[in-house]
């Protein structure tokens, strides 16, 4: 069995924790065994950089009165379909999706699941499947069909309408201004590239929070920014389909958390009755035991996955070791001049948090940058990634993964919500965590997914024991609420807990997995109130 070095959990209290200081060398590493480990662990103390105690935004928090969150997440682009009805403009997945080479298989999101239609019944499988919390995400394009100028008053009365049927029936909206679908018209001047993007997406932000903000309390501005530039930049698979391009991947980073400050302090601004954030997703660290230079490999990797988003959201900062890690990589960012109050200003309320896998790293071992992702299935790839010259990923063989090659350890579940209590403090909402599967119905189009099942239940399991030892964690949401376009892996790749029939009308069937939700939720809402 392998050993891995991680970051300091909840094993260790802070009362144990040497305070350090920016710059002071991390000496410290620990060996431990851990119950819910699959061998012996090594923690790091990662303080080299000291966490910005600066005071939260003084906002009452939504959070107080609200039950915990129990729900399921979507995203428009992947759900919607309607792709060029009610006054709607072009996105860019709209153009890239329709150019054929860049299409690997072969199917695009004009109909996807058909939610603009039929959102009322997936609202309604949603509250019968004893859910009390949806995250949705707006399409920028179908609010402003240029990407900038006059909103569109069909696209704000959809949503109106989602929201409405939402509140109506006990459902908690979780809004997220932009996952992915970025206007076309935005692409074509150079999009997340271009700094100015900043403040057309505050512009379209006011618009949303002027539109909703009596009704949602809770909002995020951007979906993954990270795994979004990593797919856009690095991987090369999410237009503009750019690999091993390090210093876009930073500077898209850098421009999308200044448009997500200057959001969020426009929301604050308004002085609206809700909590904002970013979401961000699988920030867990671990490094492989064999490791010759297990600080440095955490340091680097933290800063290559997590802290260009979560400094910025968390902190109202750009990470400290910036600089030093730009020069490490041999690249640079364009820069604006007001950036340090401009990111003072747009420090969130809380933190939506994504969890599917952990980052397990080693020394760099002189590949050139790339990264690993299978858009197809099969489990011939597994997920991966080196970044000259500070690190490499690891397959561990100890555990197992999917048919996309990705890790199935629902154990980081617990230790992802205590890694970020540790080391940042905030609330946080477990906005998407799910399984993806190729799945075959029985005749009457039932899906049995006890895969599902079985792997989302310890997720649960973890989670309840990081929020019996104290995490902050106010919801729960299982990505996905129906099936739906899984991006460049189309449509074979299911997540949801209600079946989409998309070769017969777009019939939709509860999984088995819908029902069992359904049951675990009611079972703790029991234990709780006993309790
Ligand atoms: C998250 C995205 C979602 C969703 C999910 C599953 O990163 O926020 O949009 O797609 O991952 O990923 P995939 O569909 O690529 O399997």
């Amino acid at each position: 069995m392998p050993r891995i070095i991680r970051a300091q959990t909840a094993a260790h209290s802070k009362a144990e924790t040497p305070v350090a200081t920016v710059n002071t060398p991390i000496k410290t590493v620990h060996q431990t065994n851990r119950r819910h480990s699959e061998g012996t662990h090594i923690l790091i103390r990662n303080n080299r950089f000291s966490r910005n105690e600066t005071a939260m935004h003084a906002v009452p928090s939504p959070f107080d009165e609200m039950p915990f969150l129990w729900g399921s997440a979507i995203a428009a682009y992947q759900c919607e379909g309607a792709w060029n009805e009610g006054g709607k403009g072009l996105s860019e997945w709209d153009y890239f999706n329709a150019i054929d080479w860049m299409n690997v298989n072969g199917v695009d999101a004009r109909v996807a699941s058909d939610f603009y239609h039929r959102f009322e019944e997936d609202l309604d499988l949603i509250a019968e499947g004893g859910q009390n919390a949806l995250r949705l995400s707006l399409s920028w394009s179908r609010i402003l069909p240029g990407g900038t100028g006059r909103a569109n008053e069909e696209g704000l009365s959809f949503y109106d309408r989602v929201i409405d049927g939402c509140l109506e029936r006990n459902i908690e909206p979780n809004v997220v201004l932009l996952h992915y679908d970025l206007p076309y018209p935005i692409a074509l001047k150079g999009g997340w590239g271009n700094t100015s993007i900043a403040d057309a997406f505050g512009d379209y932000a006011r618009i949303c929070f002027e539109r909703f903000g009596d009704r949602v309390r809770l909002w995020s501005t951007l979906d993954e920014p990270q795994f979004y530039s990593y797919n856009a930049n690095i991987a090369g698979v999410y237009p503009p389909c750019r690999k091993a391009d390090v210093h876009s991947y930073l500077q898209w980073q850098y421009n999308e958390m200044l448009a997500s400050a200057k959001a969020v302090a426009i929301y604050h601004e308004m002085n609206l009755p809700g909590a904002i954030g970013v979401v961000h997703n699988d920030s867990l660290i671990e490094v492989a035991t064999g490791t010759n230079n297990p600080a440095e490999v955490y340091t680097a990797a933290d800063f290559f996955n997590n802290r260009m988003i979560l400094c910025p959201a968390l902190e109202g900062r750009l990470p400290p070791e910036l600089d030093e890690m730009l020069e490490k990589l041999g690249t640079f960012l364009y820069r604006v001049p007001d950036e340090a109050e401009a990111f003072a200003a747009g420090k969130g309320d809380y933190l939506n948090l994504n969890v599917y896998a952990r980052r397990y790293v080693t020394d760099w071992n002189n590949s050139p940058t790339s990264a690993k992702v299978d858009s197809v299935g099969g489990g011939a790839t597994m997920e991966g990634q080196a970044v000259a010259p500070l690190y490499e990923t690891l397959v561990d063989p100890s555990v197992p993964h999917n048919q996309w090659g990705r890790e199935i350890l629902p154990r980081i579940m617990h230790d992802s919500l205590m890694d970020i209590k540790e080391r940042y403090g905030n609330p946080i909402v477990l906005t998407e965590n799910g399984h993806g599967s190729l799945e075959t119905p029985d005749d009457s189009g039932y899906v049995e997914d006890d895969d599902r099942i079985e792997i989302i239940g310890a997720f649960l399991k973890s989670l309840s024991e990081a929020r019996n030892e104290g995490s902050n964690v106010r919801g729960y949401y299982i990505w996905s609420a129906m099936d739906l376009y899984s991006w460049v892996n189309g449509y074979k790749k299911r997540y949801g807990l209600v079946r989409v029939d998309f070769d017969h009308d777009l019939i939709r069937i509860p999984k088995k997995s819908w029902a069992w939700y359904r049951d675990f939720i009611s079972r703790d809402a029991a234990r709780r109130a006993d309790a």
